[in-house]
């Protein structure tokens, strides 16, 4: 009786953790200024549900936009200086996929911080050219993620209304740390899941501000304690996010 109930138990292990592995989160929309966008719209390159995971190096090539993905559409979406961008998270296609609605945008294991992150679109996302524009460790009580999945998916970013006008790169990234600790066979620590999306996007107005740009991969360490984070034992509360300093408006 009880090899059995162990045998049971370790096939819901399995299963659950094979669902885990699935269920991770995507850029699906954005929302600029009240209207949405059609799925992957500007969004480049498109990830889509088939391919949710996260990186998992945070010196790898595929932290600068995600893993190569689908040209779903090289459209760039106009956005006015200091308006609102939303992004929409998913971590399915449709509702009947998701095990519930609180966990179409992301799997409630997953619980960490989050940012957006914008860049001149000729860049190509290469060299010292990103700058941090929205980011949410934890506050007010909750994980950035955890406020995520409660809003059934949505991030809401602030163009900076200062900046020079023209072509960038949007780069949000949901960061899941709820395996950093856990260790590989090896005794390597695992650190985070870094969900990173890019969307095109182009800025009007006639702002004249270039903020210092940093490089990305770069702006993370495996081994930094807002990365090594310990979700059972670390005060939350005292989370420092990782990455350069916000940039903020100047006028
Ligand atoms: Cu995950």
């Amino acid at each position: 009786m009880k090899f059995k109930l162990g045998f049971a138990s370790a096939l819901v292990l399995v299963s659950s953790l094979a669902s885990m592995a699935s269920a991770h989160t995507f850029l699906r929309t954005l929302t600029i200024d009240g209207k949405q966008t059609e799925v992957g719209q500007c969004i480049e390159p498109y990830h889509g549900p088939d391919k949710t995971s996260g990186v998992k190096d945070p010196a790898s090539d595929d932290m600068t936009c995600g893993f190569p993905g689908s040209s779903k559409d090289a459209d760039l979406c106009p956005v006015e200086p200091g308006s609102e961008v939303r992004a929409e998270f998913r971590n399915y296609d449709n509702e009947e996929e998701a095990d519930g609605k609180f966990n179409m945008a992301i799997d409630e294991s997953h619980q960490g911080p989050c940012f957006a992150y914008m860049a001149p679109l000729e860049s190509g996302g290469k060299g010292d050219v990103w700058f941090k524009i929205f980011e949410d460790g934890y506050s007010s009580g909750s994980w950035c993620v955890n406020k995520i999945r409660f809003s059934m998916g949505f991030m809401n970013i602030t163009i900076p209304e200062d900046i020079l006008p023209g072509d960038y790169l949007l780069r949000t990234e949901v960061i899941g740390l709820q395996e950093a600790m856990y260790e590989y066979e090896e005794g390597q620590k695992k650190g985070a899941q870094y969900f990173i999306n890019c969307a095109h996007i182009t800025v009007s107005g006639s702002g004249t501000a270039v903020p210092q740009g940093y490089a990305i991969p770069g702006i993370y360490k495996q081994d930094e304690p807002s990365i090594l984070f310990d979700l059972d034992k670390d005060d939350a509360t005292k989370y420092v996010a990782p990455g350069p300093a916000l940039y903020l408006v100047k006028c």
